[in-house]
C-alpha cells in the first residue's frame, strides 16, 4: 500500500472517528438521536448573510435554483476539516460539468482566524466549486444554529485553542429546504447519483 493510501486511510479513519464523535456530542447536546420529524427537517436551514473568500456577500438568496452542500468547520481542523474538502473535491470533480449546478459550502465557526484571507489561502488546495464563508462572530453563531450545528472553543496547553464542531453535511434542494444528511461513506459515483437526483 502507498504512503497516499495510508494517510488516506488513516484520514479517513479520523473522519469517522470524528464523526462518531460528533454524533455523540449531538446526542449530548440534543438529548436523543432520532429520525428527523417534519418540523425539524423544516427547521434546518435559513436566512443569513455572510462573506465568501472573495470578499462577495452570499445570502440564502443567491443559492436559490441550485442544491447546496452545508458544512462547518475552521482551517485549523487538524483532520476532519481536509478529509471533508478532500472527498467533497473529489465529487466534484467527478461530477464533471454538472459540479456547476450544484455549490458546497464551507462555514467558518472561527472567524476570529478564519477572515476572507484565511479561508482564500485554504481552499485553494481544494475544487474551486467550494465556497468559504465568514463573517462577524453573531451572524456565523446564527447560522449555525439555524443548522443545529454545535461548536466550541477549546483551550489548548500551548496558549491557542482549537474548535470542537460538529461535523455533518447537509444537503440543501434546490429551494433551500434540508433533504439529508450527505454521506461521504460510500463510492463517488453512489454520491454523485445522490447529487444528481436534485439537480
Ligand atoms: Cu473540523
Amino acid at each position: 500500500m502507498s504512503t497516499r493510501s495510508v494517510r488516506i486511510l488513516l484520514a479517513s479513519g479520523a473522519f469517522l472517528a470524528g464523526l462518531v464523535l460528533c454524533f455523540a456530542v449531538v446526542l449530548l447536546v440534543g438529548g436523543r438521536v432520532s429520525t428527523p420529524t417534519v418540523s425539524q427537517v423544516a427547521a434546518i436551514g435559513g436566512p443569513f448573510r455572510l462573506t465568501d473568500q472573495d470578499g462577495r456577500t452570499v445570502t440564502d438568496q443567491d443559492l436559490k435554483g441550485r442544491p447546496f452542500l452545508v458544512f462547518f468547520g475552521f482551517t485549523h481542523c487538524p483532520d476532519i476539516c481536509p478529509t471533508t474538502l478532500f472527498e467533497v473535491s473529489e465529487i466534484f470533480r467527478a461530477l464533471g460539468p454538472d459540479a456547476d449546478k450544484v455549490r458546497a459550502l464551507f462555514i467558518t465557526v472561527d472567524p476570529e482566524r478564519d477572515d476572507t484571507k484565511a479561508l482564500k489561502d485554504y481552499l485553494s488546495s481544494f475544487d474551486p466549486h467550494l465556497s468559504g464563508l465568514t463573517g462577524e462572530p453573531d451572524a456565523v453563531a446564527a447560522v449555525a444554529k439555524s443548522y443545529r450545528v454545535y461548536f466550541k472553543k477549546v483551550p489548548l496547553s500551548d496558549g491557542g485553542y482549537t474548535m470542537d464542531h460538529t461535523a455533518i453535511i447537509y444537503l440543501m434542494n434546490k429551494e433551500g429546504r434540508f433533504v439529508a444528511p450527505f454521506s461521504l461513506k460510500r463510492s463517488t459515483d453512489a454520491a454523485i447519483a445522490d447529487l444528481r437526483k436534485y439537480l
